[in-house]
């Protein structure tokens, strides 16, 4: 038995996520920590919201609410969908948490400390009329370049010019649209990383069972042009963790907040200390300090591509340079992006299914096998409901939810609701032992390894088996002729049942616990010993026929989802 810390990026507050987040980080994380629990390690499993910056500002000023009330009412809506999708987090935390303001308060004055952070001083765009200031995408004007009207103060969309927003001609606000605009001198504070390059390179070098994407961009940024740049960790915000030297003030920093950048990953380990603050449990340091005991944890990150520089840059820098014993990342799982039906999915123009929409018209089971069995993982992928209709028709309806079916049923109409005596098994029962056992091997090293997709693959071959088993011994058939040998047939058909269910409830753990209800039998440990397992529910063993564990989507359905979310959601 050993010890895992698992965490999924934490989403940000601002509206609900739509399944190409989920399928980057949250569901993932959730198989890897359903897995390693029913393999029987002990699994911290932390994921919260992200609810500093100005895009959670913004929409709390649309939604007519003041920040702190809009995000914890949106922390809500977030923790349900979640719970929704069967998202087994230990705890469901909040950035804006008052552990996290002081351990951020904390790691900024120990990096201080150790000579990492710089004061720079700039000139930033103050809208006198949004009575802040701006960002440099809340800024728009005309493009110095090519003339285009809507050129935004980092980029122009037209011509791709990269600019400042001093170099726009008539710079406006996009929060207010007001052209009273006034740069100012202010001051901010920097993170060293250029410092930690060597140390960083080295650490990310020796990591070399990480998944391409991950180090390839980690690299990329380590490398690319000047190098690792240091990054400003300050903003001029109300809504933040207020830039404090521990609890002490920091001169000339009075009235500005962190980048959320900087305390969103600290708000990992935080969340493990919201956990003991809110009873769940007793001891977060054994987690999170290799002076305490986490130096025999392994630990592992999901995220999607673009959060991969914060997680094996910055956020190292802030774990490394900090010069205390904190934990560091083991493991990096990263993901490229989920398509949409032929384009993006789009959170601003409500285009694609949307986490809540899609619990709504199926359960939780069809989205998470289709996500996890098409996961981006070496490349993007796409969701067509084409492809969803058919691989839950034919995956789960057809393969895994027919078989649990046609056994049980069989048996009831031709003996009983009790798992049938008599009969031997044979060369073909043993070949079948052997291709179970065989699979589930594979089946386990691609969990291990975090193989999502393989796994997936891996997983339905062992459900084909039992169909191919039931095909060719043909029970309604044996049974005509020889009733003792079927009752065999079934018996093992029906400890099959039992095994799918516990080998697929990283998966599917609503149809798992459901057929392990109906099987009326325990499904708490893993089975190692397959041929053993597969005698788990002797004869007289009584069950129930299960409901319907999958059901098939028409295309009736299928066209009026189709329309139903191609389009804008308000
Ligand atoms: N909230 C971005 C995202 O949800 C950001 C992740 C933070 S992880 C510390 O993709
Ligand atoms: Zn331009």
């Amino acid at each position: 038995m050993a010890r895992h810390l698992i965490t999924s990026a934490i989403p940000y507050i601002n509206g609900i996520k739509h399944l190409g987040n989920l399928v980057g980080s949250q569901l993932p994380a959730d198989l890897y920590a359903r897995y390693l629990r029913a393999r029987g390690h002990e699994v911290m499993f932390l994921c919260a919201t992200d609810e500093h910056g100005t895009p959670a500002e913004l929409a709390a000023a649309k939604a007519g609410k003041p920040v702190d009330e809009y995000c914890a009412e949106m922390w809500g809506v977030q923790a349900k969908i979640a719970d929704g999708f069967r998202l087994s987090f230990d705890h469901f935390g909040r950035s804006s948490s008052e552990q996290n303001k002081k351990l951020t308060q904390h790691f900024a004055a120990q990096l201080d400390s150790q000579g990492l952070i710089r004061e720079v001083s700039e000139t930033q765009m103050f809208s006198h009329t949004d009575g802040r200031y701006l960002p440099d995408r809340y800024i728009e004007g005309t493009c110095p370049n090519c003339g285009f009207e809507d050129a935004r103060g980092d980029q122009c969309d037209n011509c791709t010019k990269q600019l400042d927003p001093v170099d726009l001609i008539n710079p406006r606000s996009t929060i207010s649209g007001s052209t009273d605009l006034e740069m100012r001198d202010t001051k901010h504070l920097y993170l060293c990383q250029s410092k930690m390059k060597d140390q960083l390179e080295a650490w990310i070098d020796s990591k070399t069972d990480w998944p391409i994407l991950t180090t390839s961009i980690a690299k990329k940024w380590l490398n690319d042009g000047d190098g690792l740049q240091d990054r400003g960790i300050t903003r001029d915000l109300d809504w933040g963790v207020p830039v404090m030297k521990g609890d002490q003030p920091w001169p000339g920093m009075e009235g500005k907040v962190f980048y959320v950048w900087f305390d969103a990953p600290i708000e990992y380990i935080a969340c493990a200390q919201e956990w003991v603050d809110e009873g769940k449990g007793t001891d977060w340091e054994r987690w999170w300090r290799t002076d305490k005991g986490a130096d025999d944890v392994t630990y592992t990150q999901f995220m999607g591509k673009d959060n991969v520089p914060f997680h094996t840059l910055s956020f190292p820098t802030t774990i490394l340079g900090s010069g205390e014993p904190w934990k560091l990342v083991d493991y990096i799982k990263s993901f490229n992006y989920l398509n949409y039906d032929g384009g993006q999915f789009s959170t601003s123009r409500g285009r694609g299914v949307f986490m809540d929409q899609a619990l709504e018209i199926l359960p939780a089971d069809y989205w998470r096998w289709w996500l996890l069995s098409h996961a981006p993982e070496s490349a993007d992928s796409e969701f067509t409901w084409e492809n969803f209709q058919v691989s839950v028709n034919k995956d789960l309806a057809d393969v895994l939810g027919n078989f649990a079916s046609r056994v049980t049923k069989f048996c009831r109409s031709k003996f009983s609701e009790a798992v049938p005596a008599g009969g031997t098994y044979g060369a073909r029962e043993e070949q079948l032992f052997t291709d179970l056992a065989t699979k589930i091997a594979e089946y386990e090293a691609h969990m291990e390894a975090i193989e999502v997709r393989k796994a997936a693959t891996a997983l339905r071959a062992v459900w084909s088996l039992g169909n191919e088993y039931l095909q060719e011994v043909a029970p309604w058939t044996t049974f005509k002729t020889d009733p003792e040998q079927a009752a065999a047939q079934i018996r093992l058909a029906l400890n099959m049942i039992r095994l799918y269910a516990i080998i697929s409830s990283p998966f599917i753990p609503d149809a798992s616990a459901e057929l392990i209800e109906a099987m009326k039998t325990d499904g708490s440990e893993w089975p190692t010993d397959i041929k053993a397992a597969l005698t788990a529910m002797p004869e007289g063993h009584v069950f129930a026929v299960p409901e319907v564990t999958f059901r098939k989507i028409t295309d009736a359905e299928r066209e009026d989802w189709q329309q139903r979310f191609a389009g804008t959601r308000d």
